[in-house]
């Protein structure tokens, strides 16, 4: 299995975090991809991931796969250990619920505030601005993370008692806020509590 990604950069830790979590890092070859230089914009890239983003994984049947849920489904499935898509019905529809929300209203919302009220990659690749829409969803934003606070007050993780793929994607959204200097409000101490918990296990840790 190839990685096709940007160390450092918030989706891609997403993935690599899922490998760590099944111990699988070193079965996998990781391919940088030149962002800054707008590589993920060529044909080539495109003709392999139409979403132009990445990470995207190349299989070893040839399938590709962009978006890191689809990819951490094939990694959960695809190697040994804890299961971070959860094992009952239940518990899968609720940590696909939790995870979309930290996509949507996380990740995402982190990212639309960093590529339109900020410089964002720079203007060569920061082509439209919308810089309303970037401070609407910072707030979109802090709005997930006080969600996410209440449902911690009563929960380990977010989706229930194990770890799960929506913890991960939660824990990167936090990263990228950090990052794109968007304030997680000090009162929201359950869910400093919960990243404080999640940053000591060793597929972050070490
Ligand atoms: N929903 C996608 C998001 C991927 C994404 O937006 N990745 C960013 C890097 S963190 C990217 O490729 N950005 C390129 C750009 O903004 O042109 C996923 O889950 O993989």
């Amino acid at each position: 299995m190839k990685i096709f990604d940007v160390e450092g950069f918030p989706n891609p830790a997403r993935v690599r975090i899922a490998l760590a979590e099944k111990n699988a890092t070193d079965q996998v070859e990781f391919i940088p991809v030149d962002v800054m230089q707008g590589e993920h914009r060529s044909d080539a890239f495109r003709a392999k991931n139409p979403d132009s983003t990445v990470p995207y994984a190349e299989l070893p049947c040839g399938t590709c796969l962009s978006q890191c849920t689809a990819i951490t489904e094939y990694i959960d499935g695809a190697f040994e250990g804890p299961s971070l898509i959860g094992n009952t019905p239940t518990q899968r529809a609720k940590t696909q619920m939790m995870n979309l929300r930290a996509e949507a209203g996380l990740v995402d919302a982190v990212g639309a505030y960093f590529h339109h009220a900020t410089p964002g990659l720079g203007p060569d690749l920061e082509t439209y601005q919308n810089a309303d829409w970037g401070m609407k969803k910072k707030e979109a934003a802090q709005n997930t993370m006080r969600q996410f606070d209440s449902v911690l007050a009563s929960s380990e993780y977010l989706a229930g008692d194990e770890f799960s793929m929506a913890d991960i994607t939660a824990f990167a959204g936090l990263a990228f806020a950090d990052f794109a200097k968007v304030d997680i409000p000090s009162e929201l101490t359950n869910l400093q509590a919960w990243r404080q918990k999640v940053a000591a296990r060793p597929s972050i840790a070490s």
